[in-house]
């Protein structure tokens, strides 16, 4: 048997560039409206890191009917042994999957469809070594949770439900992992103990955006606003790679969001 590689350990990545809509993206709270320019820049500085970092990166179109289409990591889930199409919780996004199906289904060998009823957003989505965490939120439901456990069992991981704190968009809005060991948290989602078991790192007071980081093989990559937490994990040893995410922040997103990531296996 072959022994799957690390969780953060990823070749192969699908991005979708920005449509000028993105600008008229969902947000919990306005801040004004993030500029496309902005955006788009933040997205090609995201690929490149992408590209450093190891990974191909298969680039799709924008879709204009879809403000919120360039966060490709809430329509689905990939793994190594296949994806899981979702079904977004806010109305907008649900007909995302509809989009990104067709380009799944020609990368991988496995397509599941995520089991009516209920909805799932990828970014309520924590793979973990130990588990697929799954948090419940405004847009992942218990019957959608409940449905994601049984795609994952066909794929041959453990779901495992979770709570995401309450206000907060996200699971993955509030953590991201990074080693096999260890996770980065806001203090207010570590405190329910979800983590047990885990190494913790708390974002210092005020940072907690910062929390959506990713770590992609050798690299963390964080929001480059957050100096605190720059700070913290440089000296904790990681790779650091800060990028800036003020534009995309505007519209609730972190760095997680805007990639689909997996580990390809060779022929
Ligand atoms: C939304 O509200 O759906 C988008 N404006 C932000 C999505 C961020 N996605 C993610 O964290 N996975």
């Amino acid at each position: 048997m072959t022994s799957r590689p690390a969780v953060y350990q990823f070749n192969a990545a699908i991005v979708r560039e920005p449509a000028r809509s993105v600008v008229n993206g969902l947000r919990a709270d306005d801040r004004g409206n993030p500029t496309y320019e902005g955006v788009k820049a933040e997205h090609a500085a995201y690929i490149a890191a992408m590209r450093a970092a190891g990974v191909e990166v298969t680039v799709l179109p924008a879709l204009e009917n879809f403000p919120d289409s360039i966060f490709v990591e809430d329509p689905a889930l990939v793994f190594p042994e296949g994806a899981i199409l979702l079904r977004p919780g806010a109305e907008t996004r649900v007909k995302e999957t509809v989009e990104i199906a067709p380009v799944l289904k020609s990368m991988f060998g496995t397509v599941l469809d995520l089991p009516t009823p209920g909805f799932a957003d990828g970014g309520d989505v924590l793979t973990t070594p130990k588990s697929v965490m799954i948090g419940l939120s405004a847009r992942t439901d218990r019957a959608g949770a409940e449905g994601l456990i049984s795609s994952l069992d066909r794929l041959g991981r453990k779901g495992e439900m979770v709570q995401t704190p309450e206000g907060v968009l996200h699971f993955k809005s509030d953590c991201s992992l990074l080693d096999s060991e260890t996770v980065l948290s806001t203090k207010r989602l570590a405190r329910s103990g979800v983590f047990k078991g885990f190494r913790e790192m708390l974002i210092p007071e005020g940072e907690e955006a910062a929390a959506n980081a990713l770590r992609v093989n050798e690299v963390v990559m964080v929001g480059a606003d957050y100096p605190r937490t720059i700070e913290m994990l440089d000296k904790a040893g990681y790779e650091v790679v800060p990028l800036k995410t003020t534009e995309i922040c505007k519209i609730d997103a972190g760095l997680s969001c805007m990639s689909l990531r997996w580990h390809r296996q060779a022929d």
